[in-house]
Formats: C-alpha cells, structure tokens, sequence
C-alpha cells in the first residue's frame, strides 16, 4: 500500500481531555484497573499503531490486504457497479484506494472520521490516488448514533468496515455497531467488513507482543498519555506490557502490569497498585465464521460471501443488509 503517513493533531481538545480524565479515574480506582482502548490513538498512539501493522508478527494489516488485492475481482463483482462506499473510520485511506481503484465505476467515497484535520487528510489522500471518484467526507463518531448527510447517494451503498476493529469491541457492543451502520446507510446497503479469525495461542501472543517492542511501546503510551495531558505522575518504566490470548472469551487481552508496589497522582486522586497488579487496556476479539455469521445475523445483516487466505488467518465479509 502506497504510504502518505497521515498524523493525527494535538493536543487534544478540551471536551476531549476531560473525557479521558473521567474515564481513567473511573477506570483506575475500579477494583480491576481498566482502561478504555480508544485512548491509546493520539498522534503517538496512532504513529506507533502503524508501526504495528509493518512488524512481521502482526499478521492482520498484510493479510487482509492481500484478501482485498487477491480477491478484488470477486468483491469487485459482487459488488456490482456504481457503488457508494461509505467507510467508518478511514485510518489513513489506504484501503479505501485499494478497494476504490478495483470497484467497477464507484459513484463516491465518503469517509466517516470523528477528527475533523483527520478526515481532511484523507480525502486528499483518496482524491490525489483516485482522481474522478467524488469524496464526500462527514464528521461524526460512529460509535454512536449517527446519519448520513443526504447529498450521500441513497442508492447502492457499501459500507467498509475492514482492520478487525470490530474485534475491539465487546460482542454485544459490536452488534450494536452494525446495527447502526445498517441503520444509517439504509435499506439495500451493503457492507465488506474485515474480521480476524481465531487461530493458535503463539501466533496470536506473538502478534500483540512483537520482539520490537513497538506493541509495548503502543501499550505504554497510555501512561505517557494520562501524563501528558492529565499531569499524572505514572513512572513508566515501572510498567511492563502483557498480552495473554484468553482461549474462553476468544481474545486477546492487552495489560500494562505494575512491576512493583507504587503509587501515582492523576487528577488529585492517589492511585495505588499491588507488585504485579494490572490494567487491562484492550480485547481484541478473534472470531470463528460461524459466530461472525450470527453476530451479523443479530445485527440485521445476511453474510453473502467470505474471503479468506491460504491460512484462513483473516477474513473479509461482504453482508447484505436484511
Ligand atoms: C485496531 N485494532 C484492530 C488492533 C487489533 O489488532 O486489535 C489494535 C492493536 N492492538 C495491539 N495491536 C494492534
């Protein structure tokens, strides 16, 4: 994939740092310490993010692009022509070029992004690489309710939902994200989702804890974070990244384990950790088809198609609104 890097602004916004300030006291004075997973993006978080997506562990980026790049004949026809693609949360548009430039004749691009200098990068980006396809962005966060302006095309619109980012999301919360994303792109959509499938402890341990250290370094970066912008006081090398694959939940499960006994200030409050007590940062949730098959079917969506690789490590899925 051709790389204009894309960098998220900062500082963050007001409204938003009081969020992350909510959640983190919420979250650290819980009896099991947790962070919410949307906070490891700022413009570290989403730089060391791609950094992932390069190392050779991290099998997921390079897998569901050879599906699309291999596959682009079959998706390309199945989708038909004229189609709408309607993409929530673009990252830095590149998949969106890959499927543009192999879709028959797309009407449009609109990119759904809740970052306002984000979403203008892209649409560069998408109408630099793919000139004549119109690129419509909105602003809006799709994790909650939201609609569709109207100069949208109502007709023939796909929904792109690639990354396994539905695979951050708890199962019940993932239903009701694709219940949203049905309901905003109306009846007749369609939708071409990306989800990472389950697979052998080592290869997924390995994937979230790279001999790099850069998922370490994504992980950590919250604590960075809730320092600089929060004026905390977390002393980070006393920390260490953990990634365990949970074979019951199917996911993996990200934790930042305190290395000894020590405290840290955030917001005026005091919080205390035990010598190897944990936060629990991320699920990324791993799925079997059949259990996608049914999350989507709860969700209002019929699965068409699937696509897969060689090592059915990842799939692609391309869902008929119901
Ligand atoms: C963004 N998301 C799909 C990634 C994943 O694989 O769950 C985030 C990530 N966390 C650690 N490595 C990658």
């Amino acid at each position: 994939m051709s790389g204009a890097r894309l960098e998220r602004a900062s500082p963050a916004p007001a409204g938003q740092r009081a969020a992350l300030r909510a959640d983190a006291l919420a979250g650290l004075t819980a009896p099991r310490k947790t962070l919410p997973c949307k906070w490891l993006y700022d413009t570290e978080g989403a730089r060391l993010f791609e950094a992932i997506t390069r190392q050779p562990e991290y099998y997921p980026t390079r897998t569901e692009v050879g599906i699309l790049r291999e596959q682009a004949p079959a998706i390309a026809a199945a989708v038909g022509p004229g189609a709408t693609a309607v993409e929530f949360g673009p990252g830095d548009g590149g998949k969106a070029v890959l499927l543009l430039s192999r879709l028959q004749a797309p009407a449009a691009y609109v990119p759904v992004e809740i970052a306002p200098e984000w979403l203008d990068a892209v649409a560069s980006r998408v109408s630099e690489e793919v000139p004549g396809v119109p690129v419509l962005p909105v602003v809006a966060d799709f994790a909650r309710a939201f609609g569709l302006p109207s100069g949208v095309p109502r007709e023939r619109r796909l929904g792109f939902f690639p990354g396994s980012t539905i695979g951050n999301f708890e199962p019940t919360e993932a239903a009701d994200l694709l219940r949203r994303f049905r309901a905003a792109l109306g009846p007749g959509a369609r939708l071409l989702l990306g989800a990472d499938l389950v697979k052998g402890r080592a290869m997924l341990e390995a994937a979230y804890d790279d001999a790099a250290g850069v998922t370490a370094a994504f992980n950590l970066n919250l604590l960075h974070r809730l320092n600089r912008e929060l004026e905390a006081d977390f002393d980070v090398p006393a920390f260490r990244h953990r990634a365990v694959w949970n074979a019951e939940e199917e996911r993996v499960e990200m934790y930042l384990e305190s290395l000894r006994a020590q405290r840290a200030r955030l917001a005026g409050r005091e919080i205390r950790f035990a010598a190897g007590e944990t936060i629990h940062t991320e699920n990324s949730h791993k799925y079997r088809p059949e259990r996608l098959e049914a999350l989507a079917d709860a969700a209002g969506w019929r699965a068409r198609a699937m696509w897969t690789d060689q090592g059915r490590l990842f799939s692609v899925w391309l869902l008929d609104a119901r």
